[in-house]
């Protein structure tokens, strides 16, 4: 069984843009992933309460044969990699050298400690919207609809496409 995926990938410390490369190549590395599409990237202020640098964001599609949670470990795994550290002590909307988000998993919907299907705030970021809308102008979110329809609401969110092209899946570092 071959499930289609969104992952959205963000990064705000130590060289954003070449971190998205980077995870990106790990994610096409993992064994049952393919990468089918990925955005371009896009410049976009943080959301969230806590002040921090400007992130980078894109999201990916995935045809994955990985059920929910062990895609989540994978995700998480090439996180670690990029440096990232994940206790209790960290804020959720803290700063991040990379964050990659199980967003949405064909129509599933769920509800674990660690993981919520469709992401419980996809909807509410332009950083994810404006991405996905790109790869999949068509793409429902389970329970809410539409998912380009809700880029209207977050307008007032600053993002901007970035000037170089999101770099190549077979690109050296
Ligand atoms: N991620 C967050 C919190 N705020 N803001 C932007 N612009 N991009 C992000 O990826 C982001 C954020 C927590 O995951
Ligand atoms: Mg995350
Ligand atoms: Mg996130």
């Amino acid at each position: 069984m071959v499930a289609r995926a969104y992952i959205g990938l963000g990064s705000n410390l130590a060289h954003p843009r070449r971190q998205l490369a980077r995870a990106l190549r790990r994610l096409a590395g993992l064994r049952g992933v393919r990468v089918v599409a990925r955005s371009p990237s896009y410049a976009s202020a943080p959301v969230g309460s806590i002040p921090q640098p400007d992130y980078v964001n894109a999201v990916a599609a995935i045809d994955t044969t990985l059920a929910p949670r062990p895609l989540l470990e994978r995700l998480h795994a090439i996180e670690r990699i990029a440096g990232r550290r994940r206790d209790a002590s960290t804020p959720r909307d803290c700063a991040r050298t990379l964050d990659l988000d199980l967003l949405l998993y064909e129509r599933r919907r769920m509800r674990l400690p660690m993981l919520t299907l469709p992401h419980p705030r996809m909807h509410e970021r332009a950083f994810v919207l404006r991405p996905l809308a790109d790869i999949a102008p068509t793409v429902t979110i389970p329970g809410r609809g539409l998912a380009r329809r809700f880029l209207a609401r977050v307008r007032n969110q600053r993002i901007a496409r970035t000037q170089i092209a999101f770099p190549q899946l077979k690109s050296g570092r």
